[in-house]
């Protein structure tokens, strides 16, 4: 545990490897200023650097609430430089996440607007509760989305769909947000963390790199043509072919028992 408005916390055994990041800046419903931002960069360094991780959870100690988006009221004091410079680390801080080599869910509970909406666009899953209340309002604030927004809504619910909810600024609920495909999952209010936790576990009992490998070809298969993106592919097989869990997953097969995969 540390101090500040995102706390990063490591599951014990049977759940290590499981890191959450919860956002808790209860007063301001979690909205992302310069210290939150701060809180995040390290929180993600902290996981990079961390070879024992396996699954980023994010989510929010504040009841009601995934994050509120950026900090509006610290954002009226700003000049337009200084806004240029916070919404350009925000969307490096959010790319730097979206491109740990580990998967990460993120836990929606209640509202997710703006940039906490963006949170969890860049994570790889998302589950919420039936509550929950998703928006990308800032053409209401005569902005755009600024922290990748624009671009990861589309990819994942489609370009007309997402020029619609950004072009409206409209909130949508977690029915629609599971139609659309905005979240992978939506449970009862308050047993989206549970969830989580469960699709965490899930992924725990893979082969590690196996897991880091399938994102890397995913994530990166996306940016490119079909020929490169199964050379990709090709590269990312490579990896796992060498490696003494791709023999204890056959061992374990012919065995009829779990394979226990150390990660080499
Ligand atoms: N920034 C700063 N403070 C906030 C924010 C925010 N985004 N959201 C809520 N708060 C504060 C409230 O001002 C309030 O403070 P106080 O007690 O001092 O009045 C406190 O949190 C509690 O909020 P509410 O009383 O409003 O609580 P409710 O439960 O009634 O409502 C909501 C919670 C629904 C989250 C509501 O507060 C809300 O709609 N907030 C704003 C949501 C929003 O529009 N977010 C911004 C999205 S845009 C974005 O993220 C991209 C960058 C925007 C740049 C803008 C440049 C001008």
């Amino acid at each position: 545990a540390q101090p500040g408005p995102v706390r990063l916390q490591k599951l014990s055994a049977p759940d290590s490897g499981i890191v959450e990041l919860r956002l808790e800046r209860p007063e301001a419903k979690n909205a992302i200023g310069k210290e939150m931002l701060q809180g995040l960069r390290s929180a993600i360094e902290e996981v990079d650097a961390d070879a024992a991780a396996t699954v980023v959870l994010v989510a929010s100690s504040v009841p009601k609430v995934f994050c509120a988006g950026a900090d509006l009221k610290e954002r009226r004091l700003m000049g337009p430089n200084e806004v240029r410079d916070f919404v350009n680390s925000l969307r490096s801080t959010f790319s730097s996440f979206e491109a740990l080599s580990i998967p990460t869910i993120a836990v929606v509970e209640g509202v997710a607007f703006g940039g906490g909406l963006e949170l969890a666009l860049s994570c790889d899953l998302r589950i919420c509760g039936e509550d929950a209340k998703f928006s990308l309002p800032e053409t209401g604030l005569a902005i755009i989305p600024g922290a990748g927004g624009t671009q990861r809504l589309p990819r994942i619910v489609g370009g007309s769909r997402a020029k619609e909810l950004i072009f409206t600024g409209r909130r949508f609920d977690a029915v629609e947000a599971v139609t659309m495909g905005v979240v992978n999952y939506c449970v009862p209010a308050g047993e989206a963390y549970q969830k989580a936790l469960e699709l965490a576990r899930e992924i725990n009992q893979k082969g590690p790199l196996a897991i880091k490998m399938a994102k890397k070809a995913i994530n990166q298969g996306a940016e490119v043509d079909m020929s490169s993106a199964l050379a990709v592919e090709e590269e990312c097989y490579e990896q796992v072919l060498q490696t003494q869990d791709r023999l204890e997953g056959l061992a374990a097969f012919a065995e009829k028992r779990k394979p226990v995969y150390t990660g080499k």
